[in-house]
């Protein structure tokens, strides 16, 4: 086993990561920016250095310093946790280069499930449901509009590079999809420095259900659940749950196994998440890989009684998963919020600041995921999350009391956050019935 771990990440899960490897008895050692001296989790790490300013290009994303500081610290691994560089392909070959373990699959898995078009391709081999689409990029608008006339509209264009929602344009007729097709060309080239595209068939209001999947190099492939992460806004999730309102035993173990498949075919060692759109007859289609540990993944670690960063960290090591399949079983029900410092009541406005008074909730079946305390400055150079709050019940009417129970407790003073909006959701019979998809928030809530 590793004896020692950099953390390149900072907040909740650098905080996260260390919680496990205190666990293990492994020691870790942070990187930290200019803007993040006052960050709370690196007073419980072992070993803590600042290598840069605030921008993520000079701290965070800066691969020459963090490898510097994992040589003088003599780390054995490093864990990317989640953004950052955790899908950084060449990240990891450098890793794997110095000899230093790369927490996270190898840089081919990473390449081949990243680009988009080429895990759509895995996937056809796999025989894993896709909506129906092109096999390869399309070349021309002609060739757009020769496949849309093939599927039907709507359809939707994906940046073959993207993901997670960015460089799409969805279709409903042949004058939208010309001018779309240009648009998600230009907008991937200049975001992604690659224009290919690929058109699928678009699916009106899924559901968005995702599979955690965990292997080691043994072999050993376990599916952990699914988590539905339907409520979001603009392509950030705002609550995960498990189970999936609309999941049944049966539909489980054949996305799980699906899920496995494409992953195995892969060669894929480590956590990692498989994404699904499910609609209304229990229809799923595959959508992409996220090749890293998510932000939700402490949803799966409540329904199935898991830890998932101990086990990333064993399968790096080459140790065997701690458990099996048949030691994986979904019971009771999970929630997450994410608690960003947001203002839900002007566009969501970034509103970084000083915590000034905090009474974290607690109590049975509540998990508070997070950094901050009192005194703490939220810098405004990151993301805006700053706690995740989980709860776990016998069942989901129980888990949506004990979480309004929950939210109830919570008072962050000091900076603006989404809690207000979290507490609207608790309460709205939709969401109640489970009858919600990835338009609910956009479409109905917040019009309301
Ligand atoms: C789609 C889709 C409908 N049809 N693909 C957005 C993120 C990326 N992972 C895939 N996404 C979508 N792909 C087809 N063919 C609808 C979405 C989508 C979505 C998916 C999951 C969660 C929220 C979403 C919000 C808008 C669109």
């Amino acid at each position: 086993m590793f004896s020692k771990i950099l953390i390149a990440n900072r907040g909740e899960i650098a905080l996260r990561i260390i919680r496990a490897c205190r666990e293990m008895g492994i020691k870790t050692v942070c990187v930290y920016s200019e803007a993040d001296r006052q960050g709370p989790w690196l007073e419980v790490s072992d070993e803590a250095y600042c290598i840069g300013p605030a921008p993520s290009a000079k701290s965070y994303l800066d691969i020459s310093r963090i490898m510097a500081t994992a040589e003088i610290a003599d780390v054995d691994a490093i864990h990317p946790g989640y953004g950052f560089l955790s899908e950084n392909a060449h990240f990891a070959e450098v890793c794997q280069s110095s000899g230093i373990a790369f927490i996270g699959p190898s840089p081919e898995a990473i390449r081949l499930l990243g680009n988009k078009a080429s895990a759509r391709d895995l996937a056809i081999k796999s025989k894993v449901p896709l909506l129906p689409g092109t096999k390869d990029l399309v070349e021309d608008d002609k060739e757009a509009i020769e496949i849309a006339n093939d599927i039907g509209y709507p359809v939707i264009v994906k940046a073959a590079a993207g993901g997670g929602g960015r460089g799409m344009r969805v279709a409903h007729n042949e004058i939208a999809l010309v001018n779309g097709y240009m648009q998600a060309r230009t907008e991937a080239a200049t975001a992604f420095k690659d224009d290919g595209v690929y058109i699928e068939k678009y699916l009106e209001r899924p559901r968005h259900v995702e599979i955690q999947i965990i292997s080691d190099s043994h072999g050993n492939y376990v599916y952990c659940g699914e988590r539905d992460c339907s409520l979001q806004r603009r392509h950030q999730k705002l609550v995960e749950e498990a189970p999936s309102p609309i999941m049944t035993p049966e539909l489980r173990e054949k996305m799980g196994e699906t899920a496995i498949r494409l992953c195995k075919a892969a060669n894929y060692v480590t956590a990692g998440t498989a994404e699904f759109l499910l609609d209304k007859n229990g229809n799923f289609y595959f959508m992409e890989v996220n090749t890293r540990i998510q932000v939700e993944h402490p949803v799966s670690e409540l329904v199935t009684r898991t830890d998932l960063i101990r086990a990333q960290i064993m399968a790096a090591a080459g140790e065997k998963l701690p458990f099996t399949q048949d030691d994986v079983e979904v019971r009771g029900h999970a929630i997450e919020v994410r608690i960003n410092a947001e203002d839900p009541d002007n566009g969501f406005r970034p509103s970084p600041g000083k915590i000034t008074d905090l009474m974290i909730p607690g109590g049975p079946g509540v998990r508070w995921d997070s950094h901050i305390k009192v005194g703490y400055s939220i810098p405004p150079n990151y993301d805006s999350m700053v706690a995740k709050l989980l709860v776990f019940a016998d069942d989901r009417p129980k888990a949506i009391a004990r979480m309004r129970r929950a939210l109830g407790e919570l008072k962050i003073e000091g900076i603006k956050t989404t809690i207000p909006l979290h507490q609207r959701i608790m309460n709205d019979a939709n969401f109640i019935k489970g009858d919600v998809d990835t338009g609910y928030i956009e479409n109905v809530l917040l019009a309301k």
